[in-house]
């Protein structure tokens, strides 16, 4: 343990004690407070004095602190937990129905994790939450440091043929205005379809709007925890409800990703890929860009294919992840606690859990998750349990 190394709080009281014969040894570092009456001797005394007076130079004892500083793991304060759909939605629901457009920027229920401090967060890094909206309802163009992804759950119509899993991609309809649910992002309206993934990179203009007959809902993922301790984050509203926006479709713009494109890759990796024909369990693929890039610089995805009866590698990693149920049954062990999913759930796994995945038999299993891993590696903070910590300091 690094402060181990350093002096602490026990031996530089133990040396100041030295000197008049007595002997004042504290195991651990701990507050002024908790040192007890008899150890007050001179020194001790010039010891508390030393520290009563630190506050008036705005200055505080680092030794005091340090082990806190420096735990012996990553410490997150979320912890395993699962939103259930079919509890949620009827709220989520319920709120479409009495909390007017007006009274909400943007209608969310947010997915506050059991272990969360202020600011709400679903992990330590990651927001999640679900949003409606209603038919006809406008969620006014704002734009915004944070990035956001939208996972798309429930929409009202489906905008095209080319939705349906399997349906080659451009099949779709050009209709001028789809009477569906959409999401406008820098002048490009577009349509929302089930399991599509929309990414809203920081700065763009972005309004929803459903122009079906059925509410949309989708799951929202943010960066916004980050805020809280690097508080660069605002926001700007655009003067008029909606930003000036043309029709786009969704195959044709590089901020959607629809799910029949992913489940396809999955699929063919799980039969062995081109090359084999071992098939595999488990598959995953992260979401990119065009160009090859993770989605944004502090949030990515990744979908997951799971073999029925199946089970993910076990991993711990620094990076946290909101992962979303899109078919299948099953469950998630965390550290050996186990929390079951079926279809629409939403499960939080905290940095540095060991999780792995279970499918039920009878069912393949498909998920989607958001996680915070380009800002991590980013910052070089990205390590996985088994990974050779040497070769990281070498890198340097
Ligand atoms: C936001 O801008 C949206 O634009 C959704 O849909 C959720 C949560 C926190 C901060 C900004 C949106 C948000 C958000």
């Amino acid at each position: 343990m690094a402060s181990s190394l350093l002096p602490s709080a026990a031996t530089l009281s133990k040396s100041k004690s030295k000197s008049n014969g007595t002997s004042a040894i504290h195991t651990a570092p701990s507050p002024p407070s908790t040192i007890s009456d008899h150890d007050h001797d001179h020194n001790n005394d010039a010891y508390d004095a030393l520290v009563s007076s630190l506050p008036s130079t705005a200055t505080a004892p680092l030794w005091e602190q340090m082990a806190a500083m420096n735990p012996r793991a990553p410490n997150p304060s979320s912890v395993p937990h699962v939103w259930r759909y079919a509890a949620v939605r009827p709220q989520l629901l319920e709120a479409g129905r009495v909390v007017p457009e007006e009274k909400a920027e943007r209608r969310v229920l947010m997915f506050v994790n059991p272990g969360s401090k202020w600011p709400p967060h679903t992990t330590d890094t990651l927001y999640a939450g679900l949003q409606l909206v209603n038919p006809g309802e406008v969620a006014a163009a704002h734009r915004h440091v944070a990035v956001a992804t939208r996972f798309v759950i429930e929409t009202p119509d489906a905008p095209s043929p080319s939705l349906e899993i399997g349906a080659a991609e451009g099949e779709g309809k050009d209709d001028a205005e789809p009477q569906t649910a959409f999401t406008a992002i820098q002048r490009r309206r577009i349509p929302m379809a089930r399991h599509d993934l929309i990414v809203t990179p920081r700065w763009t203009w972005h309004d929803h709007g459903n122009r079906g007959a059925s509410p949309v809902i989708w799951l929202d993922g943010l960066d916004i925890p980050v805020f809280h301790r690097v508080p660069v984050h605002f926001v700007e509203h655009f003067a008029l409800p909606r930003y000036p926006a043309k029709e786009a479709r969704r195959e044709e713009c590089g901020w959607v990703v629809p799910w029949a494109r992913m489940q396809a890759w999955l699929d063919e990796e799980a039969k062995g890929g081109s090359d084999g024909n071992e098939t595999r369990d488990y598959v995953e693929r992260r979401y990119t860009k065009p160009s090859g890039a993770e989605i944004t610089a502090t949030l990515g995805a990744l979908a997951a294919r799971l073999a029925a009866g199946a089970a993910s590698p076990p991993k711990r990693e620094t990076g946290s992840a909101v992962w979303h149920v899109v078919a299948g049954r099953g469950q998630t062990v965390m550290d050996g606690e186990t929390l079951r999913w079926e279809e629409g759930d939403t499960i939080a796994v905290p940095a540095w859990r060991e999780w792995r995945h279970v499918a039920d038999a009878g069912a393949t299993a498909y998920l989607f998750r958001f996680d915070d891993l380009p800002m991590l590696r980013a910052l070089g903070w990205y390590r996985v349990e088994g990974e050779d910590v040497e070769a990281l300091a070498d890198e340097e």
